[in-house]
């Protein structure tokens, strides 16, 4: 099954129509059947003409031109299986929210309604957007008001795989921020394609039913790299410290699900053996670090958080932190029924999955354990390439302080918990320059580590320098270090923070302004 690419491009404004699992086989059909009708809408609309690759800027949105796209905010109810029907707030009624297809320099105006009684925030993860449109309270972007609505607009890119999700605090509350199911995926059509494939799906990983707990069952070896005794030093300083010798609350989940639905009871993926299948895989879990492997066949990493890797190399899992993304390409030389899963047992079994069906293959869907496997960004970096040096490195320095705040753990960098009432810039940036941001980790958790606005390139990860892969997010092991690189080019606050729920809300923020 071939899916013509100019086909894809001219349905791209149509897609938040395409309603359900968001798997491709839909968005084949979908294409096959409105093609006429996106033309036609694209055309009717003037907006898309007149300000194709213009700056984003609300000001001058006319009052009466028309949204390119939708996003409504609601409480509702999602069957993830019979019997585990989940209350939560959804986009458009549905989990994951709609796939947003958008033209890379093409200015698109959003209109986000807010039906629920609590004020909400889109962030546009991973795009270069302006503060005021990207989604996060802590730059200054507005609420969407309960029960009303806003419009932004914004100039999509870079180009890749994106997502777009709430930025709401939700602390205590287990039905807000990252716990609903505010989250979908999102791809910024690139003005060429490259690479050959027959395919594409979108897989969203994600749990429901949280519930507060005592200790969690992180995944913890599974990062490349080992733990530096300087930090272990500070972090059992800070345990030594804290008032509470009892561990701090974590979040488990009940029900577990790829594309809104538990493993066994969503379509499958269904495939034909010598297909190259491009499967995006986002992470849309709220505190989770989650791994996926296909039996028998390995993943080509063509790209992370949506930027083509310098080097493409197979591997027999993946590992994403929470926010992460990896595009990868899988031949299917394996026929069989297989189950595409989660390496934690547990979590498969209550959910996190989904089968692939070669034609003409029938039976229980089989499940076999991969071999050890470490994650290591630096497989996909430039060999031997040295980035430029940066005009100036910020250390960020963090540290666990367990139970102290409820029995939530409180989380500082430099000694300092982010605070929302005073919103105080860490570090002036001056545009153009190029910064290092030195992340050292005095906790044994590992941290998915999101700055907002700009991308960013991964110089050192596990005690090795690399060069060429640039993310939004990476993950930063226990008791270890990672350098990420930036280019001050887009001005205006921009939040720097882990992207794991229980820590953003926690004090692990940092607000960055431009001098
Ligand atoms: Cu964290």
């Amino acid at each position: 099954m071939t899916i013509d690419r100019r086909s894809l491009l001219k349905v791209a404004g149509l897609m938040p129509l395409v309603r359900a699992a968001g798997a491709v086989p839909l968005l084949a059909r979908a294409a096959a059947s409105v093609v006429n009708v996106a033309d036609a809408a694209n055309a009717a609309n003037p907006a898309n003409a007149a300000n194709a690759a213009n700056a984003a800027n609300a000001a001058k949105m006319a009052a009466g031109e028309k949204a390119d796209h939708t996003l409504r905010i609601a409480a509702g109810r999602i069957e993830l299986a019979p019997g585990h029907v989940v209350s939560t707030t959804t986009y458009d009624g549905q989990f994951p929210g709609p796939l947003l297809r958008l033209r890379e320099g093409r200015r698109v105006v959003v209109d986000v309604h807010n039906d629920t009684d609590a004020p909400e925030l889109v962030h546009w993860h991973g795009q270069r957007v302006a503060s005021q449109v990207d989604g996060a309270a802590e730059e200054g972007t507005p609420f969407v008001p309960a029960h009303g609505m806003r419009r932004i607009a914004f100039v999509p890119g870079p180009a890749g795989f994106r997502f777009y999700h709430t930025h709401a605090v939700a602390r205590g509350d287990l039905r807000r921020g990252t716990y609903s199911g505010q989250a979908g995926p999102l791809y910024v059509e690139p003005e060429r394609h490259a690479g050959a494939y027959d395919r594409e799906v979108f897989l969203t990983l994600k749990e429901f039913a949280p519930s507060f707990s005592r200790g969690g069952d992180m995944a913890m070896d599974m990062l490349a790299g080992a733990p530096l005794a300087a930090l272990q030093r500070l972090g059992k300083a800070a345990d030594a410290a804290a008032h509470d010798q009892t561990k701090g609350f974590e979040v488990g989940y009940e029900l577990f699900c790829i594309n809104g639905r538990m493993l066994g009871h969503g379509e499958p993926i269904r495939v034909k053996q010598g297909e190259r299948v491009l499967f995006h895989v986002l992470n849309a879990s709220a505190t989770e670090i989650r791994s996926l492997a296909l039996p028998g066949h390995a993943f080509q990493v063509m790209a992370l958080d949506g930027n083509p890797v310098p080097a493409p190399a197979a591997v027999p899992v993946l590992w994403l932190g929470t926010a992460e993304r990896v595009s990868a390409l899988v031949e299917m030389n394996h026929p069989g029924v297989w189950i595409m899963g989660d390496l934690a047992g547990d979590d498969r079994r209550r959910g996190m999955g989904v089968v692939v069906e070669y034609a003409g293959r029938q039976g229980k869907p089989q499940w076999l354990e991969p071999l050890p496997f470490r994650w290591d960004y630096t497989h996909f970096g430039k060999a031997g390439a040295a980035p430029p040096p940066p005009d100036a490195t910020i250390e960020l320095t963090i540290v666990k302080h367990n139970a102290a705040l409820s029995g939530f753990n409180q989380w500082t960098l430099n000694g300092e918990a982010f605070s929302m009432a005073a919103r105080r810039p860490m570090y002036k940036l001056r545009e153009g320059k190029r910064y290092r941001l030195r992340c050292r980790n005095a906790s044994d958790d590992i941290h998915p580590l999101h700055l907002h606005r700009h991308s960013f390139e991964l110089t050192r990860a596990g005690g090795k320098p690399t060069a060429g892969v640039v993310k939004d997010v990476a993950m930063l092991g226990g008791f270890q270090e990672l350098d990420l690189d930036f280019v001050a080019d887009n001005p205006g606050p921009t939040l720097f923070h882990c992207h794991q729920q229980l820590h953003m809300d926690y004090g692990f923020m940092a607000l960055f302004d431009y001098a």
